[in-house]
């Protein structure tokens, strides 16, 4: 059985030429806070993701305005570490890290399981290559069946950059690292190299405008080029290639995909604090904070009742 996830990114690369006019985008940020659009102005499902964690977001929603606001406020005294009686910006950024980060620990405890067949404790690349890739290494092969072997290589190197102990074994947080090799600065590295593999189609170790070009937008013959295709050969020669040799190298590449300036975390902790903060003092009282709660975790208050008192921590 080859996962899903390698299926889907089968189906990704083999769909990326299909559809010519389409833009495909290699900014390659940190796990995002929330999937959904951030537009304020249509409703706060972002913000609510950003600050309680997908899971929790939904038990919010069912609760009574009541039953929301004196969750948060139990929420505002966690998140106030220096039990100063306000929320400052850094520890509003902290909690936002730790949603995030709990998110990624859930999604690595989803999988342990299946992948630590010994039920050591450990996922060694063993089992992480059998389960992944089983049904192709038994073979037979036929020839429709797509060739992993590349694929496999690549995770196998990522998984020994991920295994910063060198015993060929993950833990919980190097298997973390794998499976989300942007949010972890010890993983930079690979993350560059693999997306400029991608790119680099004629392998001189680096990214040429034509290259860079090519693989966000394949040209049908005769069809026109789109206009953001021009613009991004402008951003190619003004804002990607910095020392303007006509060529991308790792540095440049790095900038490029993991901006370094934008930490959605503070990002979305000014944004909260901003749209909260009355007295513009730069800190939350827990009334601040509650007179928001609908920015905050928000309330359909519609069919509550069923999901009340759910959480333990509650
Ligand atoms: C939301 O609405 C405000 C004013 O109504 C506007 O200035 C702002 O640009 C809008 N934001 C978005 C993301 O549409
Ligand atoms: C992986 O599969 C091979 C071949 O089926 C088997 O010999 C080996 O014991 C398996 N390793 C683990 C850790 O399951
Ligand atoms: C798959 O590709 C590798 C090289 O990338 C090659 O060595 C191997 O023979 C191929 N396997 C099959 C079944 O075609
Ligand atoms: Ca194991
Ligand atoms: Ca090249």
């Amino acid at each position: 059985m080859i996962r899903s996830l390698l299926i889907c990114w089968v189906l990704l690369t083999a769909t990326s030429s299909g559809k010519p006019t389409e833009r495909k985008t290699r900014v390659n940020q940190e796990e995002p806070l929330s999937h959904l659009q951030h537009d304020d102005n249509k409703s706060f499902d972002y913000d609510h993701e950003a600050f309680l964690g997908q899971d929790e977001a939904r038990t919010f929603d069912h609760l009574s305005p009541d039953e929301s606001k004196r969750r948060l406020g139990i929420i505002v005294d966690k998140i106030d570490s220096s039990h100063d009686g306000f929320v400052s910006e850094e520890e509003l950024k902290l909690w936002i890290k730790n949603v995030q980060n709990r998110h990624m620990l859930e999604n690595v405890e989803h999988q342990w399981n299946e992948f630590d067949l010994n039920r050591d404790g450990l996922i060694s690349w063993e089992e992480y290559r059998n389960v992944s890739y089983g049904s192709y290494l038994d073979g037979p092969q036929t020839e429709t069946e797509y060739n992993y072997s590349h694929m496999m290589a690549r995770d196998e190197r990522r998984f020994k950059v991920a295994d910063r102990d060198g015993d060929v074994s993950a833990d919980r947080q190097e298997f973390m690292a794998f499976l989300h090799p942007e949010s972890h600065e010890y993983m930079k590295d690979v993350v560059v190299q693999e997306t400029m593999e991608d790119i680099d189609k004629n392998g001189d170790g680096f990214i040429d405008l034509n290259e860079y070009i090519g693989d966000m937008f394949s040209a049908e013959k005769g069809a026109q080029e789109p206009e953001w295709v021009a613009t991004e050969r402008q951003q190619f020669s003004e804002f990607r290639d910095k020392n303007g040799d006509g060529k991308m190298d790792r540095e440049e590449t790095l900038d490029w995909i993991l901006p370094a300036d934008y930490d959605h975390a503070e990002a979305e902790a000014k944004h909260l604090l901003y749209e909260s903060d009355t007295d513009k003092d730069g800190k939350l009282t827990k009334e601040e904070v509650l007179n928001k709660f609908d920015l905050f975790v928000g309330s359909q208050a519609t069919n509550y009742g069923e999901v009340l008192l759910r959480h333990d921590e509650f």
